[in-house]
């Protein structure tokens, strides 16, 4: 293991004194873009104030006379209302979600976009009816390969022509998926403008980019589709070849000790693990330049599409500083990698990370 590949900005797992009430770390303003302070990461579910936003656009102003339009290659396409939605039988999906460009700043180099460090993840509780249930209505025609979620916001991107609206498809099988839902509700309440307000899909197991915010139409296509997120954004570019960010790829956080933080050399490690292709297998953990992995004890997520807590009692060497690595695998057999091949827009960083600490002498005041 290199330290090269721990290259982690702690920035803020060190807050100032008096930003212990910030909800989150703001990576723009304007639209909106920020995650989740580390401090908040170690709950199971997250603070509803402090789930991370990512929004690519202008926020669109939405009020409750707001339809949904079902149409394209179905039987009897159909706009929805959100007081019929509300009517519908109502399901709850609790989900880590993740930012595919979660973990850019660790990728060397930096690719361009937004310079999330490694709280562009999440967990919550999102509530709303199955897409399965609008789609079963309408009617899918037997040439349907995929169902388009188009979002209300739109706005100018450097490399395209006009308005680039954000729209994303899925396939056929994740689209009709039970828990794949509209979402009126996060964690209890009506979604807040920042989370896609007031309707949005909820792609469990997917990076967030699937997750359309601002819901305004679905459309079942007979090609797969094209546009611009799906093609020119949120997907891995390498060498001149390009496939679409799909399910999250397997991967772990160290969550306590703290990056950047101390400890004693006797120290309990907890932390994360999730997967958008399985469940979590195993996670291990390794000490600076030690090839040895110690098995961390797995405990119970808060549901199938929720991270997995671990935790490992591990003594550190008696070094000044000790750098303490993860590494998930998930039920696919996935292993997170040393370090993901670099890809153009900086996607899907998985690439195993360690936590730096202080090691304070036990015994010693310091
Ligand atoms: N309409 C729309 N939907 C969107 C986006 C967006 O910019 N516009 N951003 C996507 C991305 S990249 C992510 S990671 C998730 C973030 O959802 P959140 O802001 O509720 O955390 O929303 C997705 N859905
Ligand atoms: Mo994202």
């Amino acid at each position: 293991m290199t330290s090269a590949s721990i290259d982690s900005p702690t920035a803020s797992a060190m807050p100032d004194a008096d930003a212990t009430d910030v909800a989150l770390d703001v990576v723009r303003a304007d639209p909106l873009c920020a995650e989740t302070p580390v401090r908040f990461l170690t709950a199971p579910i997250t603070p509803a104030p402090s789930v991370y936003v990512r929004s690519n656009f202008a926020l669109p102003s939405l009020d409750t006379t707001h339809t949904i339009d079902i149409g394209g290659a179905v039987r009897s396409p159909f706009t929805m209302s959100l007081p019929e939605l509300a009517a519908l039988p109502q399901r709850h999906v609790t989900v880590t979600m993740e930012c595919a460009g979660n973990g850019r700043l660790g990728m060397d180099p930096v690719p361009p976009g937004e310079p999330w460090r490694f709280g562009a993840v999440s967990t919550t509780t999102w509530s709303g009816v199955s897409l399965r249930t609008l789609l079963e209505r309408a009617g899918l025609a037997p040439d349907v390969v995929e169902i388009l979620g188009v979002g209300a916001d739109a706005g100018p991107r450097d490399d395209a022509d006009g308005e680039v609206r954000f729209a994303r498809s899925l396939p056929i099988a994740d689209a009709m998926h039970p828990d794949t839902i509209v979402a009126t509700h996060m964690a209890g309440a009506p979604l807040s403008v920042d989370h896609g307000a007031p309707t949005r899909l909820i792609v469990p197991g997917w990076y967030g980019m699937a997750s359309v915010k601002w819901l305004a139409r679905l459309e079942a296509i007979t090609t797969p589709f094209t546009g611009y997120f799906q093609r020119q954004r949120y997907v891995y570019e390498i060498d001149g070849t390009v496939e679409p960010v799909r399910r999250s790829r397997v991967k772990s956080m160290i969550t306590s000790p703290i990056d950047g933080g101390s400890c004693t050399r006797s120290v309990t490690v907890q932390g994360w693990a999730w997967s958008g292709a399985g469940a979590i297998a195993r996670v291990e953990l390794a000490v600076n330049d030690a090839p040895i992995w110690i098995e961390a004890a797995l405990g119970t997520p808060a549901s199938a599409y929720a991270w997995m807590p671990f935790e490992a009692e591990l003594m550190l060497p008696d070094t000044p500083t000790a750098t303490i690595w993860s590494r998930a695998t998930d039920t696919a057999g996935n292993t997170q990698p040393q370090r993901i091949q670099w890809n153009r827009f900086g996607y899907g960083n998985n690439g195993i990370r360690g936590v730096v600490v202080a090691v304070t002498a036990e015994g010693r005041s310091e």
